[in-house]
């Protein structure tokens, strides 16, 4: 077995370029986070690369960009755009683009070469691009085009309205050669280009979710190789989504438009696209959405809404709409989007929602729902693509005609139907992510989302195909009513939908449980980035929760490179700011709901940026985000008393807890103190030192404030939950003296629940590092092995696929209905935040400096006897995408003997930790370590080696420390972290830190 592993890590290991001995190799090139992104509108866009090496200790001790306007330039080493020259340096990330300036829809391909330790030079990279958008609005020569809505604004509640998806079109000549044709567009509603019969781009749901009021994003394509000599057509759907269609809860609540949930941003859609044709002869020529366009609703898709569900009549379909010579003689006139003029609605929303004497008291005001022309900007996000089929599992047929579909996975997207009926017939699809005991499907989860598609065959004989565009629905589970004939497993596929960000990571060990567990919380990351980190994406929510997405952002950037997806979503975020200075509790923030932020959820504010800070190296997100940090900081200050937080906000607190609850003041305490110290880490990062220094200070009036109020002085809080002692060493507040103490009664607490967890969100994201940090890793992995509820395992026991919302969302005792049937997701990523710990802690991979440049790899067995009830985890194989390159760690217990193999990637360094008593009988590939080359013996404790590691690939053996009977090794783990090792030699630069 042993050697089956090394063989597997050993193949990850090997760098996926060939090399030969002593060359590096530059690969990963990436511009703003992208690979060749087209309509970029930074003018100094950040390129970044990775170094491959198969030898230890590679490093880039310089670099050479070359930037050209013509690939051929570039081929002859030409950087008429830019030339670095070579720069001493061994920076591989975010080198801002310093060439020439560049104008609107210029072009640039670029190349780098690195030099290694000895001086040589690599070859030069293959050569990437990315291509500038339209600089200035006024380079837009297109409108925002609409078709005419004579509808008035609907006022029902009881009702749904939902008009159908438009389709504009136009077609144009070209009569000459062309050298490069783009395409700029972006829409009030979400749209889908096509050109000559085929789609343009593989996007979903463009241009994405912003505050359309204040700005929108547009996206680039290149279209030459569509542009045809003869004729050209150009076609666009175009659907309500965010702008115009059911969002949130809004129905629901009966907060925002008329009550009624939709017309969030506006009454109408409208679309705006230019064509801009650049001629052989250096002619060019602009084609922009206008009144010239043709318009239609009449075709196929009479219903699209993302909460509700897509209405498809095959009868109407429109072929070659997007080909020259269809005949549109029946489609009506385009006009511009302001001619549908000023309609205008009462907009509900609660008033004085953070008085405390009124509390929030709903009312309305008007609101102009007409067009109003956004700011434009380039979409800086990943696109929502498909990124997976899903077979289906079973049918099973519930009633004549009526059958259920397993997909044997809860995921988000849509789904290919694949039916053959006569003219005219209408199927209905419904969907549900569980079935109830007797089979029927469970939709009481959906609360106001309809989430009803219908198809209706046109009768081709050779059978039909159907894929909604503009919906999605969260679901395993797909029933088909009135379905003619036999179906059969190819009726349905499962279509996988969500931003495609790149990356990966693998997690398996030797509990299969756990390898399930990591599988639901990849797939739950999947579900619910869809364009923007939202909650769920099955109910009338689907909103980008800001508590959830700030106790989620460490595992979601391990579990993918999600750096460009949440560069847009921080602009939401920070956009969304409210003007005392605090963050909301969603983002966008479509209306108001109760008060308009949580102790804990207004934190994300400083928590995510600085969180893609540590992941990506990035501090120009830190820059970008500090005006806005700093409002909300003054904000936090103003409302502390006595340097301690109150109770303030929605009283989300510690969501969705087990049995106790943590006194929100305690919450809003601690995150004032893990905001502020990160304020102080990133006002140093961007050489802001005296505001670091004041943060600093104040964090001292926190943490004295902290013990003051809550330590006991027999080693307890006066707030006795699991929570509190979770928060309170996650963010720090703990004294050094105290926290042995405060640890064990951690633990205590825990076993005295009969080992189980009571927390929620904020607590179960803390508490298994909180059991590590203070000496109780042993019990933080029973913890995460355990099958009792509340767990993991119990949830994977009932069948999960995705982790939910709650801890009790199905119990054996009361199935769905404990508490609120209706608000029971069941692909909810908070307790998924359990990943980062995974990842950290189990495997031990984390960052020792911004970026990954130092790598800490530090894994944790538990103790072999230290869990009565199940094998604790004797191995564990991991890996990431670090922005350097995939970090691999594979450890394994075996015979008192500790294995650890693991990846560096080139040009970083590592400190290794060994858990070993003796760090004498350390070796490397069977070697003594004296004689191994890359590896340094830093210094021991009693039953740890610290290692100083270059780049490479190594296995590493020693005897274990994890021997022992588990008390003795909960005492020797009682110890603290240490904080820093002596600096490695001159070329390690290491530096061991504790999170
Ligand atoms: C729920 C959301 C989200 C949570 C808030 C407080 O409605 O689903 O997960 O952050 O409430």
């Amino acid at each position: 077995m042993i050697n089956r592993l090394i063989q597997s890590v050993a193949v990850l290991c090997v760098v996926s370029v060939h090399v030969s001995q002593g060359e590096i190799v530059v690969t990963r090139q990436r511009c703003e986070y992208r690979i060749d992104p087209l309509g970029i509108d930074d003018l100094h866009p950040r390129l970044s690369w990775a170094i491959e090496s198969s030898t230890r200790g590679a490093k880039q001790t310089a670099y050479q960009v070359l930037a050209s306007s013509t690939q051929d330039q570039l081929d002859a080493d030409q950087g008429d755009l830019w030339d670095s020259g070579k720069v001493a340096s061994s920076r591989t990330i975010h080198v801002p683009y310093e060439g020439e300036p560049l104008g609107s829809g210029e072009q640039c391909f670029w190349k780098v070469r690195a030099w290694d330790r000895d001086g040589r030079p690599s070859e030069w990279s293959p050569a990437a691009q990315w291509s500038m958008g339209l600089l200035d609005e006024s380079e837009w020569a297109a409108s925002y085009i609409s078709y005419r809505d004579q509808t008035p604004v609907f006022k029902n509640r009881d009702e749904l309205f939902l008009p159908p998806a438009r389709q504009y079109r136009r077609e144009f000549a070209i009569e000459k050669p062309i050298r490069r044709a783009m395409v700029y567009a972006t829409a009030l509603g979400i749209y889908e280009l096509h050109l000559n019969g085929q789609q343009v781009g593989d996007a979903y749901f463009a241009p994405g979710w912003t505050d359309y009021h204040q700005r929108a994003y547009y996206q680039t394509y290149d279209v030459t190789d569509l542009i045809r000599s003869e004729g050209n057509a150009i076609g666009i759907w175009v659907a309500d989504g965010w702008y115009s269609g059911y969002v949130g809860f809004g129905l629901l609540t009966g907060i925002g438009t008329e009550q009624i949930g939709r017309y969030t941003y506006g009454k109408t859609p409208s679309v705006m696209a230019q064509i801009e044709i650049e001629y052989e002869d250096g002619t060019r020529e602009t084609i922009g959405t206008d009144k010239t366009w043709r318009v239609t609703g009449d075709g196929p898709i009479r219903e699209a809404d993302f909460l509700m569900g897509e209405y498809y009549d095959a009868t109407r379909e429109t072929p070659g709409w997007t080909e020259p010579g269809y005949d549109d003689s029946d489609w009506g006139a385009s006009i511009l989007a302001e001619e549908n003029g000023d309609p205008v609605a009462d907009f509900y929303e609660y008033q004085n929602p953070n008085d405390p004497r009124t509390g929030p008291e709903k009312a309305s005001r008007p609101k102009n729902l007409g067009f109003q022309r956004p700011k434009l900007e380039a979409f800086p996000g990943v696109p929502v693509r498909m990124t997976q089929e899903i077979p289906c599992q079973s049918v099973t047929r519930r009633s004549p005609g009526r059958y259920i579909f397993d997909l044997g996975q809860n995921f988000a997207g849509t789904y290919r139907l694949r039916i053959s009926g006569p003219k005219g017939h209408r199927v209905r699809l419904r969907f549900g992510e569980m079935l109830h005991p007797d089979g029927r499907l469970m939709t009481e989860n959906l609360r106001k989302a309809r989430a009803h598609d219908h198809y209706i065959c046109k009768g081709d004989p050779a059978g039909e195909e159907f894929s909604p565009r503009f919906t999605f629905h969260g679901f395993r589970y797909v029933e088909v009513s009135d379905f003619p004939g036999e179906p059969n497993r190819d009726t349905i596929t499962g279509l996988v939908l969500h931003s495609d960000t790149p990356g990966g990571s693998a997690f398996e060990c030797s509990d299969p449980t756990i390898n399930r567990l990591f599988k639901n919380i990849v797939w739950t990351q999947r579900a619910n980035f869809i364009d923007l980190p939202t909650d769920c994406p099955q109910r009338d929510e689907r909103m980008g929760w800001t508590g959830d997405a700030q106790v989620y952002i460490g595992s979601a950037t391990i579990n993918a490179d999600v750096a460009a997806f949440f560069t847009k979503w921080l602009r939401e975020l920070m956009e969304a700011q409210r003007e005392n200075g605090v963050f909301p509790g969603y983002a966008p923030f479509p209306f108001q709901h109760g008060h308009d932020f949580g102790s804990a959820w207004c934190d994300a504010g400083v928590v995510c940026p600085w969180t893609i800070w540590q992941a990506y190296g990035d501090t120009r997100v830190i820059e970008e985000c500090w005006a806005p940090m700093t409002q909300f900081m003054d904000w936090r200050k103003r409302t502390s008393q006595g340097y301690l937080g109150v109770e303030h906000g929605n009283p989300w607190g510690d969501w969705l807890s087990q049995g106790e609850e943590t006194p929100l003041a305690f919450i809003d305490t601690a995150y004032f103190a893990v905001s502020t110290r990160m304020m102080a880490e990133m006002a140093d990062a961007i050489g802001l030192h005296d505001e670091a220094e004041q943060y600093r200070q104040l964090l001292g009036n926190i943490e004295r404030a902290f013990a003051e109020r809550y330590v006991l002085p027999e080693g307890r809080l006066s707030v006795d939950t699991q929570t509190a002692y979770a928060l309170a060493v996650y963010a720090r507040l703990i004294p050094h003296s105290q926290r042995a103490a405060l640890g064990d009664r951690l633990a205590q607490k825990i076993t005295s629940n009969q080992n189980r967890m009571s927390t929620g969100f904020l607590g179960t994201y803390s508490l298994l590092p909180a059991l590590t940090k203070t000496g109780h890793h042993d019990l933080a992995t029973f913890l995460l092995q355990s099958h009792e509820f509340p767990s993991w395992g119990y949830e994977i026991d009932q069948g999960a696929t995705t982790i939910w919302e709650r801890w009790d969302s199905y119990t054996l005792e009361d199935g769905f209905g404990r508490h609120n049937a209706a608000m029971n997701s069941f692909s909810h990523y908070a307790f998924g935040a359990v990943c980062e710990w995974m990842f950290q802690e189990v495997a031990g991979i984390r960052p020792g400096k911004p970026g990954y440049e130092h790598i800490i790899i530090q894994p944790n067995p538990p103790s072999p006897s230290s869990n009565a009830e199940r094998p604790p985890i004797h191995w564990v194989r991991a890996s990431q995408e670090s922005i350097r390159g995939t970090i691999a760690s594979e450890w394994r217990l075996e015979d008192g003997g500790f294995e650890l193999i693991v990846s560096i990637p080139a040009n970083t360094t590592a400190t290794v930790v060994i858990p070993t008593a003796h760090a004498g009988r350390i070796t490397e590939s069977d070697m003594p370590l004296n004689e191994v080359e890359g590896v340094r013996l830093l210094r021991t404790e009693p039953e740890r080696a610290f290692l100083s590691v270059r780049s490479g690939a190594y296995r590493f053996q020693a005897p274990s420390s994890t021997t022992s009977a588990p008390e003795a090794l909960s005492t020797s783990r009682s110890q603290t972290l240490p904080l820093a090792v002596e600096a490695a030699s001159d070329t390690t630069d290491a530096v061991y830190q504790e999170k």
